[in-house]
C-alpha cells in the first residue's frame, strides 16, 4: 500500500537517501511489517522505488523534508542513507530543523567515527538523539538482513533496537544487531570491520596468487580449491564468493573473467581510516595496513609498468608436492586470518579504553556471524573465545586459536619462505607471521632502539633489573645516571 503524507503521522520509520542501500533497507523494513516514510533529494528515486516495489509493504511517499518528518510517529525515527561526508551533514541539518526533542536521527552511512562523535554532541545539545549505525552486507544484506552496529545513547536503542533487530540477519535465532556503545563506537566498529575485510580479501588474494604462480593452477582449478576450503574451517562468505568469481567465464573472450579484469584495486577509504586510527591509537594492525598498501601498489600502474622486468635474483623451483603446498597455503591463510582478526579486536579494545566506550568484543563476534561481508564460521570460534574469557589479552592467546596456529605454523613458515624464494609478493601472509613471531618473542631488539634514542636524544630508558628511568652520558664519561 502506498499513500502520500497527510495529517496522520503513521510511519514507524523514515528512510532518506534512496540509492542502492537506502532503497533496499526501506524495502526490508516494509517487508517486516513496518510502515516506512520515503524521502530522497531527487523525487525520481522515491518514485522509482515505489513503482518497482511499492506493493511490498506500507510506504508513505513524501517530497519535502517537512512532509517526511510530518509522516512519522513520535518519537520520530529517521534513517539517513546518503553519501558520507558533507551530504550527511546537510541532511542532518535539514532534519534537525524540522524535528522535535526526543526524536532520533540514525546515520546508516559509512561515516568517519570522529564525525559521528561531533554530530552526536551537537545534536544532543539540541535535545535530539543521534545514532551512528554501521551497516554491513552491501546491497543484498540491506534487503535480506544486514549486520547492524548502532552506537549512540542507550535510551535511543530501547526505542530503536526492536526495529533494527527485526530487519537484521539472524544467526541461531540471534539478531546480528546490538547496541555497540556511546557516540561514535558503532561507526568505529564498522570501520574496523571493513579493515578486517580488507585484510581478509588481501590474504585470499595472496593465496590465489600462490595457487596460480607457485602451484600453476588455472582459475577453474583454483575455484575448486576454494570450494573445498569452504567446506572446512575457512568457510566464509568471502571464500565462497571467491570460488564463484573464479568460475565466472567472460562472455566476450571465453576466458576466466578474473584473467581479463585490470589488476588495479580501488578503495573507498574505510581501510585507510582503520589504519590511520590504529596509528593514532598505537595498535599494530599490520594485516590491514598491508592490505591497504597492496591496493595502493596495485593501483600505481605507471610505476608498475616501468618496473616490469626488474631483476628477480635467483628464483627457486616451484614446489614439487603440489598437494602438500596447497594444504600449506590453506593453513597459512587460516593462521594469517587469526592474526588479522586479533589485531582488529586489539584496535577495538584500545579505542574502547581511549574513548571510554566499554565495548564487549564477544558481542561484535556474535553480530558479525551473519549479514556482513566478513561473516564466517570462524566468528563462532571468536565468540566462544570471548564467552570463555571476556578479558582475553589477544585472540591469539585463546586455547582454540593457540592450537590452530600450532597446527598451522610449519605450513605458514613454508609458504612465506617459498613465496620469498619464488619472488611472489605475500605482504599480508609475511607481516602476519612476523607479527606473531614478534608477539611471542621473549626479547625484541627494542632494547637497542631505546639505547639509540638515549644516545642521540637523551630520551632515557628503563632497565630490566631496577625501577626508574636512566640515561647514559654518551658524550661524557659514559657513566649512567638516574633520570627521574
Ligand atoms: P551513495 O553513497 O551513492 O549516495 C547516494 C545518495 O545520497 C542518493 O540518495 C543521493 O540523492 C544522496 N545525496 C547526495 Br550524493 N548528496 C546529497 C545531499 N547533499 N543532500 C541529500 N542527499 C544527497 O548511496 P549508497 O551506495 O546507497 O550508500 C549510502 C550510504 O551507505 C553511504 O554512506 C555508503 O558509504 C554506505 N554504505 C554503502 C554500502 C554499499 O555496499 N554500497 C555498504 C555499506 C554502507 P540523489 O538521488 O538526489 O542524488
Amino acid at each position: 500500500m502506498t499513500s502520500s503524507a497527510g495529517s496522520n503521522a503513521r510511519a514507524h520509520i523514515g528512510v532518506t537517501g534512496l540509492a542502492v542501500m537506502g532503497s533496499n533497507i526501506a524495502r526490508n523494513f516494509a517487508r517486516h511489517g513496518h510502515t516506512v516514510a520515503l524521502h530522497n533529494r531527487s523525487i525520481a528515486k522515491t518514485d522509482a522505488l515505489l513503482a518497482a516495489h511499492g506493493d511490498e509493504g506500507d510506504f508513505v511517499r513524501t517530497e519535502t523534508i517537512e512532509e517526511f518528518v510530518g509522516a512519522l510517529q513520535k518519537p520520530r525515527r529517521v534513517l539517513i542513507m546518503v553519501k558520507a561526508g558533507d551530504p550527511t551533514d546537510a541532511v542532518i541539518e535539514e532534519l534537525a530543523a524540522a524535528m522535535d526533542e526526543g526524536d532520533i536521527i540514525i546515520d546508516g552511512g559509512n561515516a568517519l567515527f570522529t564525525d559521528t562523535i561531533r554530530r552526536e554532541k551537537s545534536l544532543s545539545e539540541r535535545g535530539l538523539h543521534f545514532v551512528g549505525a554501521g551497516i554491513s552486507g552491501g546491497e543484498e544484506g540491506a534487503l535480506n538482513g544486514p549486520a547492524i552496529m548502532p552506537g549512540g545513547p542507550k535510551e535511543s536503542y530501547e526505542v530503536l533496537g526492536p526495529l533494527l533487530e527485526s530487519i537484521a540477519a539472524q544467526v541461531d535465532g540471534t539478531p546480528c544487531c546490538t547496541h555497540i556503545g556511546p557516540d561514535g563506537s558503532g561507526h568505529f566498529v564498522k570501520m574496523v570491520h571493513n579493515g578486517i575485510e580488507y585484510a581478509d580479501m588481501q590474504l585470499i588474494g595472496e593465496a590465489y596468487h600462490l595457487l596460480r604462480d607457485a602451484v600453476g593452477y588455472d582459475a577453474k582449478q583454483i575455484a575448486d580449491v576454494f570450494t573445498g576450503w569452504n567446506q572446512g574451517e575457512l568457510e566464509s562468505y568471502l571464500v565462497e564468493i571467491t570460488a564463484e568469481v573464479l568460475n565466472q567465464v567472460d562472455a566476450k573472450t571465453g576466458k576466466p573473467l578474473v584473467d581479463v579484469i585490470l589488476d588495479a584495486a580501488e578503495q573507498k577509504g574505510t581501510g585507510r581510516w582503520t589504519v590511520k586510527a590504529a596509528l593514532d591509537l598505537g595498535v599494530p594492525v599490520t594485516g590491514i595496513a598491508e592490505a591497504v598498501f597492496a591496493r595502493a601498489l596495485s593501483g600505481a600502474t605507471d610505476q608498475r609498468r616501468a618496473a616490469v622486468g626488474l631483476a628477480s635474483g635467483q628464483l627457486a623451483d616451484k614446489p614439487a608436492d603440489v598437494e602438500q603446498f596447497t594444504k600449506d597455503i590453506e593453513r597459512a591463510l587460516y593462521a594469517s586470518k587469526v592474526v588479522a582478526y586479533a589485531q582488529g579486536f586489539d584496535q577495538i579494545a584500545a579505542a574502547s579504553t581511549e574513548y571510554d566506550w566499554n565495548l564487549r568484543p564477544g558481542d561484535l563476534a556474535t553480530i558479525w556471524r551473519g549479514g556482513c561481508i566478513i561473516r564466517a564460521r570462524f566468528l563462532n570460534r571468536i565468540k566462544d573465545a570471548y564467552d570463555t574469557n571476556a578479558q582475553l589479552p589477544s585472540l591469539i592467546l585463546d586455547p582454540f586459536f593457540q592450537e590452530a596456529i600450532e597446527n598451522a605454523i610449519d605450513s605458514w613458515r613454508r609458504v612465506v619462505a617459498a613465496a620469498v624464494q619464488l619472488g611472489i609478493p605475500v605482504p599480508a601472509f609475511a607481516s602476519s607471521l612476523a607479527y606473531y613471531d614478534g608477539l611471542r618473542a621473549e626479547r625484541l631488539p627494542a632494547a637497542l632502539t631505546q639505547a639509540q634514542r638515549d644516545f642521540f636524544g637523551a630520551h632515557t630508558y628503563e632497565r630490566i633489573d631496577m625501577p626508574g628511568k636512566y640515561h647514559t652520558l654518551w658524550s661524557g664519561d659514559r657513566s649512567e645516571i638516574q633520570a627521574d
